[in-house]
């Protein structure tokens, strides 16, 4: 580490399901955050952390803003808004639709003095040149952004211009965490949101929302060599198990055969993983079970 470091907070802001995790990924060429095709996937904030020799930028995962009707998301929302509070610059990331949740986040910025830098993602599904100019556009008299920013986080095209602007608003100073350190969640964070990725992937409509998970205990195991992993996952209605578990328990086996691929993955280790369904009532407007779930009111 030399002398002359800088450093940062940057925030990932936009409506749920534009590619903030994505982008989050690729910018650190590793799979921190979990991403999926349904909306409201990240229910933390998450912090990435890049460093290089001479900088270092935690950018900050925000869950989507929206607005909620549980208490479940209206946690959510707050996290999203608190975040932008105590960071040196925004990334706000759209993608082809727009509309008043755009709005929505545009007027949080009014008032920060931060640049805000539009990332416009996704341009691998639009036609053409043209479409692209023309929804920058439509943009620019919303706000006044530090730069515009037309890129694929799924295919990592035109980053590095992103990256370079963004290194250039850091400030002068050390670096905050340790250079080894790429996120600040636990490990067993990252397990369980990894389990929660497969489930949002193979369930539909209310079960990914209803659904929790955490990690009960974590061992090794001398004698296979493996870490045992036992899992909780929790879920409003019996119903709702009914459909996780799926035919023949096959469902619950994909998910979990899936999730333990990527722990092994990430953490270079062989995974034993239990996973064990629970019905809780109505966790999601319960403030206790929020908490032991991990959303604490921050
Ligand atoms: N075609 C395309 N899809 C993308 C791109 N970036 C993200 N996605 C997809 O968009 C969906 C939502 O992404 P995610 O990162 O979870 O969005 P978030 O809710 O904003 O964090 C996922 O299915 C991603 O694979 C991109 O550049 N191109
Ligand atoms: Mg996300």
């Amino acid at each position: 580490m030399n002398n002359n470091t800088k450093s940062g907070f940057v925030a990932i802001v936009g409506r749920p399901n534009v590619g903030k995790s994505t982008l989050l990924n690729t910018l650190l060429k590793e799979k921190i955050a979990i991403t999926s095709p349904k909306p409201q996937t990240t229910r933390h904030r998450i912090s990435g952390i890049l460093t290089k020799d001479n900088y270092q930028i935690v950018f900050v995962d925000t869950p989507g803003m929206h607005k909620g009707k549980d208490l479940l998301n209206k946690r959510i929302d707050k996290v999203a808004v608190s975040t932008l509070k105590d960071v040196d610059s925004i990334i706000f990331v759209v993608d082809r639709k727009k509309g008043l949740a755009e709005e929505h986040v545009i007027n949080y910025f009014k008032g920060l003095n931060i640049p805000v830098y539009l990332v416009i993602n996704k341009i691998d599904l639009m036609k053409n040149k043209s479409e692209i100019d023309e929804f920058i556009i439509s943009y620019l008299g919303s706000y006044e952004f530090a730069g515009v920013y037309p890129i694929s986080a799924a295919n990592d095209e035109n980053i590095e211009f992103l990256l370079n602007d963004v290194v250039k608003s850091l400030s002068d100073g050390p670096f905050y965490y340790p250079v080894e350190m790429k996120t600040d969640q636990t490990n067993e964070k990252i397990m369980s949101e990894f389990i929660r990725e497969k489930i949002l992937y193979y369930t539909e409509e209310e079960v990914p929302h209803a659904t929790a998970v955490v990690i009960e205990s974590m061992d090794y195991n001398e004698e296979y060599k493996t870490v045992d992993v036992r899992a909780l996952i929790i879920v409003e209605r019996t119903s709702q198990k009914i459909i996780l578990i799926g035919k023949n328990g096959e469902k619950i086996k994909q998910i979990g055969t899936e999730a333990r691929l990527d722990i092994n993955k990430k953490f270079g280790f062989k995974a034993h993983l239990e996973l064990w369904i629970k019905v809780k009532k109505d966790w999601r407007n319960r403030p206790n079970e929020l908490l032991r779930y991990g959303f604490d009111n921050e």
